[in-house]
């Protein structure tokens, strides 16, 4: 249990398992907005009793007063919601969809390609060499994409730290060991500036405590 606000939103309980990329993104907005919070690690699964509370068996999931929430977005969106105290968004509308299409693109163009990359490239019996030559370009098409949208002042939207980063953080953590460990690409060299970025993301005191924690 960690120390901090319950939001207005009841005593708040994410249940995910810690070798999850989009588990990771939801703790660190937890963390980083202060809220108090129960941590009930859980792998994904399809027992009835979890697709009542996320309805595709996947983790993250979020137990709210109201009820239970899946998706990283949607959970990202309530956080925001009922503690702006501690904006991981900016007040502008047009910047304020600016980060969304960040969090977008990292998903759909980055993460998306690279986890479907990861299973079929591992499956017993894949022609390894298809798969990434099928998949790279659909990868490097994401990464063109972002490095257009990123500013890296120092974080991804400019001098705020926003869900984007956190996305994007947790997306490239995953994207880089899985494109070295398949295909020796390093992609953290892809994007001028992204590296950097990333080390200033890690060296956030709450980011730097979940990087070299195991719970
Ligand atoms: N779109 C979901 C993706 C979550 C997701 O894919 N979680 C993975 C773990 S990183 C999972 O639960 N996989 C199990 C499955 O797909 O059945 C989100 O935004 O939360």
């Amino acid at each position: 249990m960690f120390i901090g606000l319950s939001g207005g939103a009841g005593m708040l309980k994410l249940y995910g398992l810690q070798a999850s990329n989009y588990y990771k993104m939801v703790k660190l907005a937890l963390l980083e907005k202060g809220f108090e919070f129960d941590d009930v690690q859980t792998s994904p699964n399809q027992e009835q009793s979890f697709l009542s509370m996320s309805p595709m068996g996947k983790v993250p999931c979020l137990e709210a007063r109201e009820g239970f929430l899946s998706e990283t977005m949607a959970i990202m969106e309530f956080l925001e919601d009922i503690n702006p105290e501690i904006p991981l968004f900016p007040q502008d509308s047009f910047e304020r969809a600016k980060i969304r299409e960040l969090m977008r693109v990292c998903e759909l163009y980055i993460e998306l390609p690279v986890s479907r990359l990861n299973t079929m490239a591992n499956s017993p019996d894949a022609n390894k060499e298809q798969v990434i030559n099928d998949i790279k370009p659909e990868i490097t098409k994401g990464l063109a994409a972002l490095a257009r949208l990123a500013r890296f002042e120092p974080y991804l939207a400019g001098h705020l730290f926003t869900y984007a980063d956190i996305v994007a953080y947790h997306t490239f953590s995953f994207a880089e060991k899985v494109m070295k460990d398949v295909c020796g690409w390093n992609v953290m060299s892809e994007i001028e500036g992204l590296a950097e970025w990333q080390k200033t993301v890690a060296s956030r005191p709450i980011v730097h405590n979940m990087d070299t924690s195991n719970t």
